[in-house]
């Protein structure tokens, strides 16, 4: 995979080839090559007998045509092979998305295969799309306790792991630097069943570096990228479960300790992985608005609602997912710092819930979490998503530009975690 020069040369060469192949790809308009035809979807056993037509879902009925009327931006996890390889994913994602993540290829294990080398093609195909088909990208992520490469546990070691650390954000984040929406700067730093009083979990860096790796990783990505906004990001913590309300008191005071020792963190990624038939509710508004009181943005970062609770029926469960992804929806819209929405992939064909042997559908049919189909229709899902978008109504003007400083003020609700 790798091409075996050094780093530091890879690093020029790579940068240089990078940059030129964005300008060209963006002068040659590689989204009027695209094809625009579906191919018509094909008749699979289990989809819907009238699906709609792609032109009821595209251009000025898109999901990213409704986000930018409400000042939003719209947008999935992509796997930069299926870019390059199957167009009608290529089609989707660049006719639905402002904002895109690389599903893995921006993780450590994807970048590093020798603690030496790093091998950027993947990740950079991501960006590449992105800036030709004018959509914004967040990076996922700088550091994670998951995806680590397998050299990491022989060789990063309590003397060296702050510098393996720092370097690998000053490599990766300086990549792209000025071209980021967004970093998830640490990924999933929260635990509460690790037992530890100030709730982080039992992870690698925790082990080799102790809790300063946070603010460690958060002021090297800052320096790296001074104009990415940075993001703590997390999962399980959307619910009224004793559990998840648990956790989310764990990350608010992670994120106040953070504040208070003036690390930069711009927003909470709220990764929303439900299930089909949840409904969170008062404690996650509380939560949004009180980041909103500390000055920072809540991104919806990887959205999916899961089926196996539901019996084989697919109207049945699209109906019940649709309405998790309404209901959700529309609470977090309302939110004036929640203006970023990403679903964790953009087809049923890709989901990562069907490739999870522990946790599928107990009748072994596929799952229907996403906003399209297995063939490129698009799910009631997706309709929920669109109609959820237009609910938004927070003073954002049409057009208005999203990223407009936050302006803290009214309404300041008491912390619950004080
Ligand atoms: O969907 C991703 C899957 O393909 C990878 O094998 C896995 C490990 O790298 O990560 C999955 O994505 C996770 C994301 O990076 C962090 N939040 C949870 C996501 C689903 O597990």
């Amino acid at each position: 995979m790798h091409d075996g020069t050094s780093s530091r040369s890879r690093g020029r060469n790579t940068r240089r080839e990078f940059l030129k192949s964005a300008a060209a790809v963006a002068a040659t308009g590689l989204s009027a090559a695209l094809p625009l035809g579906c191919g018509g979807p094909k008749a699979k056993p289990n989809s819907r007998a009238t699906a709609p037509t792609l032109s009821q879902v595209n251009g000025p009925r898109s999901l990213r045509a409704h986000a930018a009327a409400h000042g939003m931006l719209v947008g999935c996890a992509v796997n930069p092979d299926r870019l390059d390889g199957d167009a009608d994913y290529a089609r989707t994602v660049a006719d639905q998305c402002s904002i895109l993540v690389p599903e893995n290829a921006m993780k450590w294990a994807a970048l590093r295969l020798t603690a030496q080398q790093f091998d950027f093609r993947k990740a950079d195909d991501v960006v590449v799309f992105a800036l030709s088909h004018d959509q914004k990208v967040r990076g996922h992520n700088l550091c994670w306790h998951n995806a680590l490469p397998g050299w990491f546990a022989s060789t990063v070691t309590r003397g060296n792991a702050a510098q393996f650390l720092t370097q690998h954000i000053q490599t990766v984040a300086g990549r792209y630097a000025g071209k980021m929406h967004s970093w998830d700067v640490v990924n999933e730093a929260v635990d509460v069943k690790s037992g530890r009083p100030d709730g982080l979990r039992d992870s690698p860096w925790l082990e080799l570096i102790g809790p300063g790796y946070l603010e460690l990783a958060f002021r090297a990505a800052r320096q790296a990228d001074p104009s990415a906004l940075l993001t703590y990001n997390d999962y399980g913590i959307e619910l009224d479960t004793q559990e998840q309300i648990d956790k989310r008191g764990q990350v608010m005071m992670l994120v106040r300790r953070l504040k208070a020792r003036g690390v930069p963190i711009d927003a909470v990624g709220v990764q929303s992985h439900l299930t089909a038939g949840d409904a969170p509710g008062a404690g996650l508004v509380h939560f949004v608005r009180e980041l909103r009181e500390m000055g920072l943005q809540v991104f919806i970062t990887e959205m999916d609602v899961n089926d196996r609770k539901l019996p084989d029926s697919v109207p049945e469960r699209d109906t019940a997912v649709a309405k998790t992804y309404r209901d959700y929806l529309t609470m977090m819209l309302a939110e004036p710092n929640v203006n970023t929405v990403l679903t964790w992939g953009i087809t049923d064909r890709y989901t990562w819930l069907n490739g999870l042997a522990h946790a599928s559908r107990p009748d072994g049919k596929p799952e229907r979490p996403l906003p399209f189909d297995y063939d490129y229709s698009p799910t009631p899902a997706f309709f929920a998503e669109r109609d959820a978008i237009d609910s938004r109504r927070t003073g954002a003007q049409p057009g208005g530009d999203p990223y407009a400083p936050f302006k803290p003020g009214q309404g300041s609700p008491r912390s619950q975690y004080e």
